[in-house]
């Protein structure tokens, strides 16, 4: 397969231009975000939808998450990542597979419809995790593009994919929200360095390899600015796989967690990691339980 986005070959920083649509088939494969939403999502790269939850359901995904994050069982599993030169959890991945609420979020329609919609096809999930953000502890997640290293390390083909992170905390400004670059979708960052084997055991904790570099990073803000998201529990932000991305450390004296759900199109599926990598493990990246998402229909 010919690689259109090639980074970490040891030259140089550069900047391609994105050959993939943001939105696919125009978004007329189902119907879920208006025109004026869908236009937002294909010009900035992501999306913020205010208040999708209501309270009891996101409190119930809130304390099914923190019942994880106590469960001995779940402590010892390698879908555990704890915070950089601490024992703080950072994050819990597959976690669509872990809970119950957390296992049918993905299939709801008010998240899988606009998956659908925006892909322009069936959908599977990648990946999923909570991060947990820990009150006092949380440590950042420095400036990447996830599509950067799932397409280096995972193998997956083309820009088709995208995230949604359900807010089971309020945001603020104190406490390390999502950080995005408007508009940096756009651009393909191919960055500079090799890739360690295991990479994910290091990067997952602080990543320093598939970064942007200064230069690449500041001139894509200069153009499109930073959106700290800071909105209340409840709401969703849908962020395309290429957005520049951040988060602060948490500095409040409350948790900051949010789930994010990768939704992959069908016509997407991961192929062999580039450069000859292994593949990363099945919490990471799916290859097996990779069937189309059904959605679920509301009980009458
Ligand atoms: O390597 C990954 O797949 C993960 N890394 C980051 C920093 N964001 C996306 C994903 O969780
Ligand atoms: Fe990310």
């Amino acid at each position: 397969m010919k690689d259109f986005y090639v980074s970490r070959t040891g030259r140089d920083a550069a900047l391609i231009a994105r050959g993939d649509p943001v939105v696919y088939g125009e978004g007329r494969y189902v119907d879920a975000l208006d025109e004026a939403r869908l236009r937002r999502y294909e010009q900035d790269g992501f999306l913020v939808l205010p208040d999708v939850f209501d309270a009891d359901e996101i409190e119930a995904l809130r304390q099914e998450a923190v019942a994880l994050e106590h469960d001995p069982d779940v402590r010892e599993g390698e879908e555990i990542i704890r915070e950089p030169g601490g024992t703080a959890l950072r994050s819990i991945f597959r976690v669509h597979e872990l809970g119950q609420r957390l296992a049918d979020l993905p299939r709801d329609p008010r998240l899988l419809d606009v998956a659908r919609q925006i892909l322009g096809s069936e959908v599977y999930i990648h990946q999923s995790r909570v991060n947990m953000k820990p009150a006092l502890d949380g440590k950042e997640f420095y400036w990447h593009s996830d599509f950067e290293t799932w397409h280096v390390e995972d193998g997956m083909p083309a820009m088709r994919a995208l995230s949604c992170s359900v807010l089971l905390t309020d945001n603020t400004p104190f406490n390390g929200p999502l950080t995005l670059i408007p508009g940096s979708h756009r651009q393909f960052v191919a960055c500079i360095g090799e890739t360690p084997e295991n990479h994910y055991r290091t990067s997952l904790r602080r990543q320093e390899v598939g970064v942007p570099d200064p230069v690449s990073l500041r001139l894509l803000a200069e153009k499109g600015g930073l959106h700290a998201v800071t909105a209340a529990a409840g709401s969703v932000v849908f962020f395309d796989c290429n957005t520049l991305h951040s988060s602060g450390g948490n500095l409040s004296p409350w948790p900051r967690s949010n789930v994010f759900m990768v939704y992959n199109s069908v016509e997407n599926r991961l192929e062999a990691p580039f450069h000859g990598m292994q593949p990363r493990p099945e919490h990471i990246a799916a290859r097996r339980s990779i069937e189309a998402l059904t959605p679920l229909r509301a009980v009458a």
